[in-house]
C-alpha cells in the first residue's frame, strides 16, 4: 500500500484567499497542499467569465496590499477592473510568487474528516485520492455555489444554457439569435447591456426589480494612475477605516435631520460618484430607519424612470416591494438604457411566473418564449452553500452540514467548536462577508497564520472554540443585523434566496474596524474563547 501524504496544512481552494494562504504558509515554513476544483486559479475570477464581469469595488482598493513591489508593477486600466485583467492580475501574481507548485487543480474536495486519536484531518479527493494534514483551512469563498432553481422541465430544453458562473471558456458567438436572461440580480446587470449589444434579441425574466446604480467605470489616465500609486498608504488607511473597507464611509448625520433641498443635493453628489458611495457613503440611517430609507429610495425610482423610454417598462423596473441595500445593490454600467433597445424585452415573472422549461425555450403563465440560449443568472447558495457541497466530519463524526442545519454556529466566522484545527477562512459570521473582499481576506489570513505560527512557537497541537464563545459571537452577529432593516427582506444575505434553506443571517453587520479589532483584542487576551490543547 502506499503511503498516505501528510502535511502540515491542506487548504481548500485557490481563488484569492487560498493564493494569499500559499504565500503566507510557504514563510511560514510549513508543509502544505492547495487543492482547487477548477483547472486553474483566481476563484470567483477564473468561474465568472460572464460578458460585463468586472468588480464592483475601485480596482486600486482591490488589489493585494501586502507587497509593495506589485503596487508598483501592476496598473488597473479602469477604475472597475474587468474580469479578463483581475485574472491577467492574478495569474501575474501567482507568477510573481511562485504560487502555482503548491497548488493541485482539477482536484475537488469532497470529504474532510477530523480523526481525534491522531488529531488529524483526512481529506479525499473525488477521485478517492487521500491526504492527511493537521489543519485544514477552507478557502472556499463566499459566492461559490451556483444555484438553478428547480424548475419543472429543465432538462428538456434543446438550446444552449448554463449558470453565469460556468460561463464557457470558449468564446459565445451571440450573433442573431435569441436569447433569455432569468434573474436580474447583480450579475445580470452586469451581463445584460453587454449581451444586448451582440444579440439578436434578448428577454428577459425578472421577479424582483432592483435598485441599481451607476458605478461610474472609465479608464485610469497617466495622471491618476500616478496619483494612485503615490497614495496606497492612505488608500489602505481609508479603507481599514469605514464600515466596509470600502472608499465610501457612512456620513454620521440622519437623513431626516436636514433639509429636502440638502438631502436632494447629496443624492444627487452621491449618484454622480463612483461605486457603492449611495450605499455606504450615505446617511448612516438609510440602512436602520425606514422613513429615511425611503426618502432614498424615491429618489432612485425617480432616476430610473427618467432613464427608460417607455413608462410601462419603467414601472417593472422600478423596486416598490423592498427597502434600499436589504439587497447587495447592484452597480450598473448603462443597464437601465439596455431597456430602450428594440432587441431587448422584460416580461415579469411575478405578474407571469415561470411555469416551466421546454424543449423550446420558457413557458410562463401567459406565454411561451423560444430561445437559442437561456442564461441562468439566478444566484449562489450563498456563504454556506460551498461547505454543504463538502462532508466536513468532525469529533464525533458530526458532519458540519448537520450542525449549521439550523444556521451557522462559529466564532469569529474563522472556527466553528467541534471541529479542531479547522478554519473557515471567509466562512460565514466573518467580518469579511460584508467587506471589499481582499481588504478582509488579508486579515483572516494574517490572523489564521499568525495564530498557526503561535501555536507552533509554543508547542501547542490543537485548537477549538469552546461553545460558549461561539454562542457568544454568533448572538453578537445576530444583534448586529437586528439593527437594520436588511432582516425584512429575502435576499441571500438571509439566506432566503434559496427554497428550503433556513432564513438567517450568513453575514457579518457590525463593520469590518469592529471586526478586525475584536480579533486582536482576542489574541492580545492569550486566544480568549479558543482552547489550546
Ligand atoms: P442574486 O443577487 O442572488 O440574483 C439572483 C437573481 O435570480 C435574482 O434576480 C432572483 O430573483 C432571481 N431568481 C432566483 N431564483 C429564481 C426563481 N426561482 N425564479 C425566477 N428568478 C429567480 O445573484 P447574482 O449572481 O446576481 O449576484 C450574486 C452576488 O454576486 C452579488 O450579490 C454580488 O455580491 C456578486 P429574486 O430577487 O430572488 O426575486
Amino acid at each position: 500500500m502506499s503511503e498516505v501524504p501528510r502535511y502540515d496544512v491542506v487548504v481548500i481552494g485557490a481563488g484569492m484567499s487560498g493564493m494569499y494562504l500559499t504565500y503566507r504558509l510557504r514563510e511560514l515554513g510549513l508543509s502544505f497542499r492547495v487543492y482547487e476544483a477548477g483547472t486553474d486559479l483566481g476563484g470567483t475570477w477564473y468561474w465568472n467569465r460572464y460578458p460585463g464581469a468586472r468588480f464592483d469595488s475601485e480596482s486600486y482598493t482591490y488589489g493585494y496590499s501586502f507587497s509593495e513591489e506589485l503596487l508598483e508593477e501592476w496598473e488597473w486600466s479602469e477604475h472597475f477592473s474587468a474580469q479578463p485583467e483581475t485574472l491577467s492580475y492574478l495569474n501575474y501574481v501567482a507568477d510573481k510568487f511562485d504560487l502555482r507548485k503548491s497548488i493541485q487543480f482539477e482536484t475537488r474536495i469532497e470529504n474532510a474528516t477530523y480523526d481525534e486519536a491522531q488529531n488529524i484531518w483526512e481529506i479525499r479527493t473525488g477521485l478517492s485520492e487521500c491526504v492527511q494534514a493537521k489543519f485544514l483551512i477552507t478557502a472556499i469563498g463566499v459566492l461559490s455555489a451556483p444555484y438553478i432553481p428547480d424548475f419543472d422541465g429543465i432538462g428538456n430544453f434543446r438550446g444552449g444554457s448554463w449558470h453565469t458562473s460556468l460561463w464557457p471558456h470558449q468564446p459565445v458567438s451571440f450573433g442573431d439569435k435569441n436569447v433569455g436572461v432569468i434573474g436580474t440580480g447583480a450579475t445580470a446587470v452586469q451581463m445584460i447591456p453587454e449581451i444586448a449589444k451582440d444579440v439578436g434579441h434578448l428577454t428577459v425574466f425578472q421577479r424582483t426589480a432592483n435598485y441599481c446604480v451607476p458605478a461610474g467605470n472609465g479608464p485610469i489616465d497617466a495622471e491618476t494612475q500616478l496619483k494612485i500609486k503615490g497614495s496606497y498608504p492612505e488608500i489602505w488607511k481609508r479603507c481599514s477605516e469605514t464600515f466596509g473597507c470600502f472608499l465610501h464611509g457612512f456620513d454620521d448625520r440622519s437623513a431626516l435631520e436636514v433639509s429636502p433641498e440638502t438631502r436632494q443635493a447629496f443624492y444627487e453628489e452621491l449618484y454622480q460618484e463612483r461605486g457603492f458611495a449611495l450605499w455606504l457613503g450615505n446617511f448612516a440611517d438609510i440602512m436602520t430607519n425606514n422613513e429615511a430609507n425611503e426618502t432614498l429610495a424615491e429618489f432612485i425610482r425617480e432616476k430610473i424612470h427618467a432613464r427608460i423610454d417607455d413608462p410601462k417598462v419603467a414601472g417593472k423596473l422600478v423596486p416598490m416591494d423592498h427597502a434600499f441595500g436589504t439587497k447587495r445593490v447592484p452597480l450598473e454600467h448603462g443597464y437601465y438604457e439596455a431597456y430602450n433597445r428594440e432587441n431587448v424585452a422584460l416580461v415579469d415573472i411575478r405578474a407571469t411566473p415561470i411555469e416551466e422549461i421546454t424543449a423550446k425555450g420558457v413557458r410562463t403563465t401567459a406565454a411561451e418564449y423560444e430561445f437559442d440560449i437561456i442564461i441562468y443568472a439566478t444566484g449562489f447558495d450563498a456563504v454556506t452553500g460551498a461547505f454543504s457541497n463538502i462532508n466536513i466530519r468532525g469529533e464525533g463524526g458530526q458532519l458540519l452540514n448537520d450542525k449549521w442545519i439550523d444556521g451557522p454556529l462559529t466564532y469569529l466566522g474563522l472556527q466553528t467548536a467541534g471541529f479542531p484545527n479547522l478554519f473557515t477562512v471567509v466562512g460565514p459570521h466573518n467580518g469579511s462577508t460584508f467587506c471589499n473582499l481582499p481588504r478582509c481576506i488579508e486579515q483572516n489570513v494574517e490572523w489564521v497564520t499568525a495564530c498557526l505560527r503561535y501555536m507552533r512557537d509554543n508547542k501547542i497541537e490543537r485548537i477549538n472554540p469552546t461553545v460558549e464563545a461561539e454562542e457568544a459571537w454568533t448572538a453578537h452577529v445576530n444583534e448586529t443585523v437586528e439593527g437594520t432593516l436588511i432582516p425584512q427582506t429575502d435576499s441571500w444575505f438571509m439566506g432566503a434566496n434559496i427554497p428550503g434553506k433556513k432564513r438567517n443571517f450568513l453575514l457579518y453587520a457590525g463593520g469590518s474596524p469592529f471586526f478586525r479589532e475584536k480579533c486582536e483584542e482576542i489574541v492580545a487576551n492569550g486566544y480568549e474563547g479558543f482552547e489550546f490543547s
